[in-house]
């Protein structure tokens, strides 16, 4: 966390030949400042390609010590809940387009005792929350169209997070707003000002050829500190 924005690493974005070098800096670089690993689940339907499969999210869990942030991309995200371990202070997110009963689902996500979001594709309408907002601790506002790294931002995006912002706000709810997709040292002042309140930090912000991991937390500092001051 830097300044009361949570920074989660999408690990769907790492060098899977350095990955545990690679989680090592995540967890030791610029103070510490990451609190959640990211992990993107996706089934090939709901969204294009493949990531991970259980097997290798347990590798992934013994390499770090920080919470999970799960994003699981799936139709009917309930068949997944069995597949993958679950732990206290892990994040469960479910696309508000996927699921057949959302209400139910999210239920059942607490009754795991972890923390239940969900996320919404730039296309869906924040209003497709109203009934359920009050049972959220997450809203993943999907600033990329769920699928691919190294997307560029839809813009509409930005507007819908300051109107999620101004709701939970009139409601007095205290609930995440994380942002996911393009999520750069050139994008973070923007988004942080209209309320993001969690990064996913992918390839364009944290996992790059051109620096290292502790140089691009340096530079994602500085963009939180820009927008936070203009
Ligand atoms: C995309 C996924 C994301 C990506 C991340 C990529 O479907 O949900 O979490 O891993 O957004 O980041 P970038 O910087 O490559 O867009
Ligand atoms: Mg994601």
């Amino acid at each position: 966390m830097y300044r009361g924005v949570e920074l989660t690493a999408s690990l769907m974005c790492v060098d899977w030949l350095k990955a545990g070098d690679q989680i090592a800096e995540v967890q030791s670089a610029c103070g510490a400042v990451v609190d959640f690993m990211h992990i993107d689940i996706i089934d090939g339907r709901f969204a294009p390609d493949f990531t991970m499969g259980s097997s290798i999210v347990d590798s992934l869990r013994s390499a770090s010590r920080l919470p999970f942030d799960f994003h699981l991309m799936a139709d009917e995200p309930s068949s997944l809940f069995d597949a993958f371990t679950f732990l206290e202070g892990d994040f469960l997110t479910i696309h508000q387009e996927s699921s057949k009963n959302l209400h139910r689902n999210l239920l059942k996500i607490k009754n795991m005792d972890i923390k239940c979001g969900v996320a919404l594709a730039p296309a869906t309408p924040l209003t497709s929350l109203e009934y359920v907002l009050e049972e959220l601790d997450l809203v993943n506002i999907m600033t990329v169209n769920p699928g691919y790294m190294g997307q560029p931002m839809v813009p509409q995006t930005l507007y819908k997070i300051q109107k999620l912002r101004a709701w939970i706000e009139d409601l007095g709810l205290d609930i995440k707003i994380s942002v996911d997709g393009n999520v750069n040292f050139d994008t973070i002042p923007k988004l942080v000002r209209a309320g993001a309140s969690r990064l996913v930090l992918g390839s364009s912000g944290l996992f790059r050829s051109d620096l290292c991991i502790a140089e691009c937390l340096g530079r994602i500092k500085s963009s939180i500190d820009e927008g936070l001051e203009l």
